[in-house]
């Protein structure tokens, strides 16, 4: 009994997530959903990166966090539309659903994005198991969480088109073998395309933002 009514929230999210997908299409909007961990550095990627493709390329954001505003408040500081969608009153779920997102999409004028950005609740469980309408996944992993993660949360890595590794600039302190990470990234997805950045320093950004813009088709 217990499946079935979990096979029906899940049936439920796809079905709006098939129509988030088909609206964005519709309306020319490429979407990236950007998934990690509490902390890897999402908000801090999306910062760098928007201040790397706008306003040459016309980009939005939708933040997800069980509490606060601060994201979309650090999002609209570099000049991009934000829409924050909190989870706390409706039971404050771990992921963003689909239904977030054809909520929080109604906020913002489509016709003129090229580009929408997704930042998923901080969890490297739940917000892999929700499709909500994208076009492509990333997750973070910052080299403070440890080397191992991609093989204790297979499912996060499997579902996702790129790793972002994020605070490189943080390795001269830390024991983390950084082959062994990307080594257990592969393990798990073989084609992993892996960017090594810092959010803090830039360094490592431009070949995630060329990837980016060829998988948009944004160039
Ligand atoms: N040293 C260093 N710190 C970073 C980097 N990226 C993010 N941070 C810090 O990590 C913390 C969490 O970053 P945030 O962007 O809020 O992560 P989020 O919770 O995944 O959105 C903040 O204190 C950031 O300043 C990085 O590349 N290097
Ligand atoms: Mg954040």
């Amino acid at each position: 009994m217990e499946i079935k009514v979990v096979k029906k929230v899940l049936d439920a999210n796809n079905e709006i997530a098939m129509q988030n997908r088909k609206m964005f299409f519709e309306k020319r909007v490429f979407t990236i959903n950007i998934m990690s961990s509490p902390g890897s550095g999402k908000t801090s990627i999306l910062e760098q990166t928007l201040s790397m493709i706008t306003p040459e390329i016309k980009a939005a954001v939708i933040v997800g966090d069980i509490c606060t505003t601060n994201d979309a408040m650090r999002i609209a500081a570099t000049g991009v539309p934000a829409v924050q969608i909190n989870t706390d009153e409706f039971g404050g779920d771990c992921h963003i659903g689909a239904h977030f997102i054809k909520k929080a999409a109604a906020e913002l004028d489509l016709e003129n994005i090229d580009l929408l950005i997704i930042e998923n609740i901080g969890n490297l469980v739940c917000p892999a198991e929700f499709d909500i309408g994208e076009n492509l996944r990333v997750v973070a992993l910052s080299v403070t969480e440890g080397e191992d993660k991609p093989v204790k949360y297979p499912l996060m890595f499997r579902v996702c088109d790129a790793v972002l590794l994020n605070k490189i600039d943080l390795l001269p302190y830390l024991d983390y073998k950084i082959d062994e990470a990307v080594k257990n990234i592969k393990m798990i997805k073989h084609e992993m395309p892996v960017f090594q950045m810092s959010a803090k320093t830039g360094q490592g950004f431009q070949p995630w933002i060329d990837w980016l813009k060829k998988m948009a088709n944004v160039e």
